[in-house]
């Protein structure tokens, strides 16, 4: 089981995100040691107001005993909430290309990929095909429908199975190798450590949870 060590907790980034409308980023600003985004939604409405935020917060690479590595990331996710508020989080869930793009350009921006955050190349979000081999479900439950959103890298997900013959690879990462900039790639659960982004329910908008 993942330990909240003083190392991790220093080296988590954070930002928030309102929502008005799936697809229309409202604005953006920058944080200490995090980005904004200011999005809204219409369907959200825990107090009449009609708006709810959601943190995302990235972390940085798993250490190697951390193991089994997606599974322990998740179970991470959920231990965190916003105080004195209920729900807990989960690994992300990027089902829209604003919510996915700012993800990715945030960690971009900030130098979260290969260059100050993981060096195994991936950040795990809330998506896998563990449940049954091919389809892809969210941390949330929900699956693909039709022409919902998706952002694979080219070739994937491929469910390369050379170092795991029996599940292939399950667990879906931001990718940041080979220049990827955080396409979307299946790989194995438990094989490489990652960084990972979890959400976290915030119906005030805190810049801080
Ligand atoms: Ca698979
Ligand atoms: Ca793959």
């Amino acid at each position: 089981m993942i330990s909240l060590g003083r190392q991790r907790s220093n080296r988590r980034y954070f930002w928030n995100l309102e929502v008005l409308n799936d697809d229309q980023i409202i604005d953006y600003f920058h944080l200490p040691g995090g980005l904004c985004v200011m999005l809204c939604k219409f369907t959200v409405d825990e107090d009449g107001t009609g708006c709810m935020c959601t943190s995302y917060e990235v972390y940085c690479q798993q250490p190697k005993n951390d193991r089994p590595y997606q599974r322990n990331a998740a179970a991470f996710c959920a231990t965190r909430s916003v105080q004195h508020y209920g729900p807990t989080g989960r690994l992300a869930v990027l089902r829209t290309s604003s919510i996915d793009q700012r993800v990715r350009e945030f960690i971009m921006e900030s130098n979260l990929d290969e260059r100050g955050c993981i060096t195994r190349f991936g950040f795990w979000i809330g998506l896998s095909d563990q449940a049954e081999e091919g389809e892809y479900t969210w941390s949330d439950g929900e699956g693909f429908c039709g022409t919902d959103y998706r952002n694979w890298a080219a070739g994937e997900p491929n469910n390369n199975d050379r170092r795991s013959k029996t599940t292939g690879q399950d667990c879906v990462q931001l990718w940041f190798r080979f220049g990827h900039n955080g396409l979307w790639d299946d790989e194995y659960c438990d094989f490489r450590q990652k960084g990972f982004i979890c959400q976290i329910p915030d119906p005030k908008c805190h810049s801080k949870v």
